[in-house]
Parts: C-alpha cells; sequence; structure tokens
C-alpha cells in the first residue's frame, strides 16, 4: 500500500477523521462559498454549532448545474489568485464545468492515484505509459500525478497518434498502460493488425477508466495485453482519476479515498440514501480539497457500496463497478437496463469485437435501441463479406436470445462489417439519441 497508515486504518479512525474533516469543511464552505452559506441558512444549518453540522443527510446537495450556474469561478472557496491549476469537463453543450485546484489539492490527489498505482501492482521503479487525454480533461495530468508522487518515471504520450503509441510501447516496454478501456481495445487491435502481439509488449497492468465497462471487457483486455486490468474511477467536479481504484488482489470494487471523500449512494427518485448493497446514484462530499469543496455531490453514476474487509486489507469502503450514469440508462419497452449490462452480454460472443453503438430509437409511442455492433474478421471473411448470409441471420438470433435472457430485453441487432464502428481514442460514444430522427414501426 502507498500509504498504509490510513489505508488500512480501522473504521472506527476513518470515521473520526471523517467528522472532523467534515465539520472543517461545512464550516468553510459556509465561510468562503455564498452559494453553500445560503443554503445551508435556507435549511436552517448555518446558525446550528460546527457539532451539529455533521448529519449528512441534513446538508444540501450539489449538482452539475449549480456549478454551470457559477461558471467559471463562482464556487471556489479561495480567492482566484490562489489557484494552482484548473481543469474542465466538456460540457454536451455550451460551456464546460470548470474546476480548481490549489497547491495542497494537487498534492493530495497525487497521493490518491499513487495509491491506485500500488493498488493495480505498480512500483516505484515502473515506467508507466499514460494514454489518457493530457489538458483540461483530468485523465491525463491527474494520472500523471500520481505516477511522479509514487516515484515512477511517467510516459506523457496522451491520447490519439496510434502509430506512435505502438511505437514506444515497444521500444520503452513500460510496465504499466493507463487509458479508457475503449481505447486500448483499439489498441491492442492496431498493434494485432500490424502482427505485433500486444502481450508481447511485457506490460503487467493496466490501470483503465474514465467510462463504464464490463468484466467481458476486462477478460478481453487481461488475455489481449496479458495483464491485470485494474478500474480506476474519478470524476472532475469531485477530483478527477483516483478517487476510488481496485486492488490486484481481489479485483472486487474499488476502495474509496475515504480520508478524503465521504460517500452516500441516494435513490436519484426519492433523494434518500440507501443502504449498502442497494444500486443507486454516487454521492459525494469532499473532505480536504481547499480550492473547490463539494457537499454531497450528486453524480449521476449508478452503483453500490460496501464496508466489507478487503482480502487485500484495505479497510475503505468499495463501490461497485459504475453501471453506467444516470442519464444514460436506456428504457427498452418499459425495462431499464446500461449499456455496460448489454455489453456485457454482446462481448461474451465470440464472433463480436469490442466495439458497439446503441441507438436510442422510437417504436410507435415506446421507447427502444437498436445495436449496431461488429463482426470479428474470422466470421466476416468465413461468410464471404456477405452480411446477408444465413449465419448471420442465426448469429443475429443466438445474441437476441442471450441479451433477452441476460437483460430481459427485446433490442434490434445490426451486424457490422468489421472497422464500420467508430473507434475512440478518448471516452467511447456509446449511446446515440437517434428519438427524434426516426420513428419505426411496431415490431
Ligand atoms: O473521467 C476522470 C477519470 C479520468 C476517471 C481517468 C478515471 C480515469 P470526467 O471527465 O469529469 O472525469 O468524467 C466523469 O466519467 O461521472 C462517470 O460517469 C465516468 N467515469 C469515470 N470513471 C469511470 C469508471 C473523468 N471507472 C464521469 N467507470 C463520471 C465508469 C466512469 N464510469
Amino acid at each position: 500500500m502507498f500509504t498504509p497508515e490510513v489505508e488500512a486504518a480501522s473504521r472506527e479512525e476513518i470515521e473520526q477523521i471523517q467528522l472532523k474533516r467534515l465539520q472543517q469543511t461545512v464550516q468553510m464552505v459556509f465561510e468562503q462559498v455564498p452559494f453553500y452559506c445560503d443554503k445551508l441558512n435556507e435549511l436552517e444549518i448555518g446558525s446550528k454549532s460546527i457539532q451539529e453540522r455533521t448529519d449528512l443527510s441534513e446538508l444540501p446537495f450539489t449538482t452539475k448545474e449549480n456549478l454551470r450556474d457559477h461558471y467559471p469561478f463562482g464556487l471556489l472557496a479561495i480567492p482566484k489568485e490562489e489557484l494552482a491549476r484548473v481543469h474542465a469537463s466538456s460540457g454536451t453543450s455550451g460551456k464546460p464545468t470548470v474546476v480548481g485546484y490549489t497547491k495542497n489539492d494537487l498534492i493530495n490527489w497525487g497521493e490518491m492515484v499513487a495509491r491506485a498505482i500500488v493498488a493495480a501492482g505498480g512500483k516505484s521503479t515502473d515506467m508507466i505509459h499514460n494514454a489518457y487525454g493530457y489538458g483540461l480533461f483530468t485523465g491525463g495530468l491527474g494520472i500523471h500525478g500520481g505516477i511522479q508522487a509514487l516515484g515512477a518515471s511517467a510516459i506523457p504520450i496522451s491520447s490519439g497518434n496510434t502509430e506512435r503509441q505502438m511505437m514506444l510501447l515497444q521500444d520503452f516496454q513500460p510496465n504499466g498502460i493507463c487509458g479508457t478501456p475503449s481505447y486500448m481495445i483499439s489498441l491492442g487491435e492496431k498493434l494485432e493488425s500490424k502482427g505485433i502481439h500486444p502481450s508481447s509488449i511485457g506490460l503487467s497492468y493496466g490501470i483503465f477508466g474514465a467510462e463504464p465497462w464490463s468484466e467481458t471487457m476486462r477478460a478481453r483486455l487481461e488475455s489481449m495485453f496479458g495483464i491485470k486490468a485494474l478500474d480506476i474511477y474519478g470524476l472532475s467536479e469531485v477530483m478527477g482519476p483516483g478517487v476510488s481504484f481496485e486492488c490486484h488482489e481481489a479485483q472486487e470494487g474499488l476502495h474509496i479515498a475515504e480520508d478524503h471523500f465521504m460517500v452516500e449512494v441516494i435513490d436519484p427518485k426519492t433523494l434518500q440514501p440507501l443502504t449498502e448493497g442497494e444500486f443507486g446514484e454516487l454521492v459525494f462530499t469532499s473532505l480536504t480539497k481547499e480550492a473547490l469543496p463539494v457537499i454531497r455531490y450528486r453524480t449521476g453514476d449508478i452503483a453500490a457500496l460496501t464496508t466489507e474487509k478487503c482480502k487485500c486489507g484495505r479497510t475503505s469502503a468499495r463501490m461497485t463497478r459504475v453501471k453506467g450514469r444516470t442519464d444514460d440508462m436506456l428504457i427498452i419497452r418499459g425495462v431499464n437496463v446500461f449499456p455496460s449490462e448489454l455489453e456485457r452480454v454482446l462481448l461474451g460472443v465470440n464472433d463480436l469485437v469490442p466495439h458497439y453503438q446503441i441507438h436510442r430509437i422510437k417504436q410507435g409511442a415506446m421507447e427502444s435501441a437498436r445495436v449496431h455492433v461488429e463482426l470479428c474478421e474470422r466470421f466476416y471473411n468465413g461468410i464471404g463479406s456477405d452480411l446477408e448470409h444465413e449465419a448471420v441471420q442465426q448469429l443475429k438470433r443466438t445474441i437476441s436470445q442471450q441479451l433477452k435472457s441476460a437483460c430481459l430485453v427485446s433490442v434490434d441487432i445490426v451486424l457490422e462489417q468489421p472497422g464500420a464502428i467508430p473507434r475512440s481514442e478518448g471516452k467511447a460514444i456509446r449511446v446515440i439519441d437517434s428519438r427524434d430522427k426516426e420513428c419505426e414501426g411496431v415490431v
């Protein structure tokens, strides 16, 4: 462990640290951030004593909208002059969401990511190929800060320019690799297409995140590169990558940096806290952030929590993989399903490659989905490139049945020729909303 004194502290110790830091954070936002001062006053918490302000469930929520409304620096708890860095997450429309860090925030963030690298099996003597995008996105520089804090050596290649990535991977022979799972698959395929087996690079671990991915995707990445593939989670508004991470010993849930964040899972409809094991929306409260502290930030990400001790010895609460975002949830003829659940089934089919896109469509008054997924070269060549071939129809029926029994949904399947689905260099676009454009007959 990078910081065993906190990562393996007893639950009581962790809770004590959290309580003290929560009190300080609430006090700080009350004094420094007019938005929170108003909210706490509205809820009549402002006038309470510090000790009385630590019931999380009484504190107000913060949303992405709140950050947007205060664009760019309205929620900072410090003067702009004291910032050491800003990042931003690209908004789907209009202005991005801007986040800021002090020098101490960057130190803490680096330590969190260093913990994740050690949990993945990384060492200070390692060389790590960092293919997350460098820039306003927190992935590149966030992971970079962790590599530095660990004392390992970073290859700051950033995303894209796959030819160059392939050359450096072969020449430098790094121990670890970081990037989005979808880009890693593209990179691996590109290597294979040049006759280079990705496992010949000699990597031992990969730290993948920034988008939902499934266990079947993990299995593909592990066998493709001959590595252990570990999940890392985070979001700009809360910090960036490193809010939680998997350990290589168990690969069973992501350890949350609980000395820096308090986590809750709430029902996104009623906003009521849920109990351990129940799936709902993750909500984080920062405990050490100086520039942009957040109280009960609603992530929109769906997961469940456990505080059971992990076999790696870490005592922190763990979250499951993120199933998806509340806004990406598909409602297919009344059944709720996340793209990652469809992915788990699709990637289990041998004749398919892990590239797919889901189009949300209307069928009559109901919402439905059409899943475009790519055939592997071997299958495609075997049918003489004829997508009307009976074997294609048979494969479609098999996939439909598997989706029906695993996810309880019936979707249209379109099998595409190899290379037809656009490749991502960062976060893959999995869901395309075609509801306004298409209206298909009820089948
Ligand atoms: O994606 C931070 C990050 C960079 C995490 C590199 C991991 C690795 P944002 O661009 O602000 O920050 O996007 C945050 O991405 O709310 C989730 O919906 C999604 N996300 C991040 N990590 C995971 C993950 C970065 N491991 C949003 N699994 C979050 C599933 C993830 N979704």
